[in-house]
């Protein structure tokens, strides 16, 4: 057996008993049907699946329901086709979910097909060559337009081996699945195994996943550990995007389990209920309106949602807008995730697209700058992504955003990330990553250095204004990361400088007029001739030659630079007088012993006991004493 190079997902679509079942047991031996009441009814009602391995490409074959009721089925196991087998019934031709299931399959963007005419042993040649005229037809001007057209028999096995020659082919011109990005593995199936527990099966569509690894459920959000993992039927170290994957899971049960939620790497996504994205109406659908209800599908997951159209009030049939789902349940989708909405009822297929912005905002009317951020969501540049994303933000953009947003490797985020900064339309201003736009960031720099100068100006006799101050004189906009970087360079370029906790104009210095100077000196004098009997605030501040506000500042001065200590809001005192009323205590310790009582403090100290309480408290405050009863101990 050669070695694989390639894992393809083969989808078969096409109408109901035209064959695709018998096809695939046809191409692999493996009937895909496995519900009893399939095989009761001979009709497929859920997703099958079987391997081929040929010549180092290894097929993964996804077999849908047909019958136009179990089309959501179908869209479960659409979701994650690299290529399309379409299967026409040669005695039938081309009829309605023929139809519908090639939409889907353009909707979803497969690239690549393969067209079988099944049941070639039931007509004859000339028909054979109508019908394949028909069907030529019934694709020009598609993806399946050069696709080769190989006539089969299931029962036969007429054409097999030409059609498993043209899929080989067709998948090596197929673009494969990238096992490189981030784990992803939509659920379509969710059962349990005696012995072994809760096992899921998907369509890997992108990274990889073995055992032991870590998985978050989505939109869950739980974290799981992964017991073992098998691929085409067997177990295997890593299975990688393109295959199909079970995954027997740890720490859940299978009832907690199903269809439409999804297995990542952890911590990187978010489940979300809006988004924007690019839709597409079927030519063949009737007009849509405004706000309509619709049924959403990507994934295998599917919801009800409201579309709503960004600059149209409705859209008429192969039209295409810039339209905004609501969700009513949660989902996990990525940009460029491909989806497909049905109309609420009667239900049938009218259009889908690609996911722009997965974690969409609240439509406003006065965003005007939307229509341009889908457009360059759409052409996809990076770096253009991150600028935009930024400048649409309010106060600048965190990785764990960017990575929910975007999907990117950390690597890819970092990167685009370097450039953009590099360009100058940008500022990194935390690690591991917030980018502010340039603007927003100079805005911030310049409000910074404003509010520092009008604070100087308004306040003379302050060294500077509170750090805490100044950044809540920014308002909520600027965050505490672009504040902190902004003031940084400000001080970097000695525009500003810091003093603890003071941010003051660098270089600046409070100067007294002649009359505050005198003030300033009075005030302390007033305190420092006191010793412990000190006199009531307001009646030194009454007696100097400053109205009361400014003589307030001076105070502040003096309790700034420790000449005057407040130990109440009423009670101020001398640093010199607190100075010699430790020391004393301290001799006294030394000739009588730790313990004094509040009595003899206030024999000791010669003051009241209006002084004397908050005095001892404060020393307690200090470590100078303990309190011990009624009495002091003296540390
Ligand atoms: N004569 C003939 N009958 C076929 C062929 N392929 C399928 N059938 C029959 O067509 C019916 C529907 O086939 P099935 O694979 O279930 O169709 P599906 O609904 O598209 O999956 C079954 O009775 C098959 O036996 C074929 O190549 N030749
Ligand atoms: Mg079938």
């Amino acid at each position: 057996m050669s070695a694989i190079s390639k894992s393809i997902i083969v989808g078969t679509a096409g109408h109901i008993d035209h064959g695709k079942s018998a096809l695939v047991e046809a191409l692999t031996g493996t009937h895909p049907d496995r519900l009893e009441e399939e095989k009761r009814r001979g009709i497929t009602i859920d997703l099958g699946f079987a391997f081929l391995e040929e010549d180092g490409v290894r097929f993964g074959f996804v077999d849908v329901p047909g019958h136009e009721r179990f089309v959501s089925n179908m869209l479960a196991g659409a979701a994650g086709l690299d290529l399309v087998l379409l299967v026409i019934a040669a005695d039938e031709s081309i009829k309605p979910q023929t139809r519908e299931h090639f939409d889907i399959c353009r909707l979803l963007g497969v690239k690549r097909g393969v067209v079988a005419l099944t049941k070639s042993d039931l007509v004859d040649a000339e028909t054979a060559g109508l019908v394949r005229l028909e069907v030529e037809e019934y694709l020009r001007g598609t993806f399946l337009e050069n696709a080769p057209i190989v006539p089969v028999s299931a029962k036969t096995r007429a054409g097999l081996t030409e059609l498993k020659k043209e899929l080989h082919r067709t998948a090596l011109d197929v673009r494969g699945k990238d096992a490189a990005q981030h784990f992803r593995l939509p659920i379509d199936r969710a059962f349990a195994i005696k012995g072994f527990g809760a096992v899921v099966t998907g369509t890997l569509i992108s990274g990889s996943v073995g055992p032991g690894d870590e998985v978050e459920l989505l939109p869950e959000r739980k974290l799981l550990r992964v017991r073992g993992v098998q691929s085409g039927g067997k177990a295997v170290e890593r299975s990688v995007a393109g295959q199909r994957t079970a995954v027997n899971l740890a720490g859940i049960e299978h009832t907690a389990l199903k269809r439409g939620m999804v297995l990542a790497t952890p911590g990187k996504f978010r489940a979300t209920r809006r988004i924007d994205m690019r839709f597409e109406l079927l030519p063949s659908a009737p007009k849509l309106k405004q706000r309509s209800r619709v049924h959403f599908h990507a994934g295998t997951s599917e919801t009800i949602a409201e579309m709503f159209l960004f600059g149209h009030s409705e859209l008429a049939p192969g039209q295409s807008a810039f339209a905004q789902l609501r969700l009513q349940d949660e989902v996990l989708v990525l940009p460029g995730d491909r989806f497909i909405v049905r109309q609420f009822s009667p239900v049938i297929t009218i259009g889908g697209g690609a996911v722009l912005e997965s974690l969409a905002r609240r439509p406003l009317t006065r965003d005007t700058g939307r229509v341009a951020f889908f457009e360059t969501l759409e052409r996809g540049d990076r770096v253009e992504i991150l600028a935009t994303m930024a400048d649409r933000s309010l106060g600048g953009i965190a990785f764990q955003d960017i990575s929910a947003r975007t999907g990117w490797l950390d690597d890819e985020i970092r990167d685009a990330a370097r450039r953009l900064t590099a360009s100058g339309n940008a500022r990194n201003v935390a690690d591991p990553l917030i980018l502010v736009p340039a603007k927003a960031f100079e805005e911030a720099r310049q409000k910074i250095a404003a509010r520092v100068e009008r604070f100087h100006k308004e306040n003379p006799l302050l060294p500077g204004i509170l750090r805490e101050d100044l950044r809540s004189s920014l308002g909520r906009r600027v965050r505490p990361e672009t504040f902190r970087a902004a003031l940084e360079e400000l001080v970097a370029q000695k525009k500003l400088e810091l003093q603890g906790e003071i941010v003051k104009r660098a270089g600046s210095a409070i100067t007294l007029e002649p009359e505050e100077a005198l003030a300033k000196e009075q005030i302390e004098t007033a305190f420092a001739a006191a010793g412990l009997t000190v006199p009531a605030v307001k009646e030194v501040l009454g007696r100097v030659p400053v109205e009361n506000k400014r003589a307030e500042r001076i105070l502040q001065m003096l309790l700034r630079d420790k000449n005057l200590v407040r130990i109440t809001p009423e009670l101020i005192f001398h640093r010199d007088a607190l100075a010699r009323l430790k020391q004393r205590l301290s001799a006294y310790k030394k000739s009588k012993g730790e313990r004094i009582s509040v009595p003899v403090f206030k024999e000791l100290t010669g003051i009241t006991r209006k002084y004397a309480i908050p005095l001892l408290e404060y020393l307690d405050r200090e470590r100078v004493t303990r309190r011990a009863g009624d009495e002091r101990v003296i540390l």
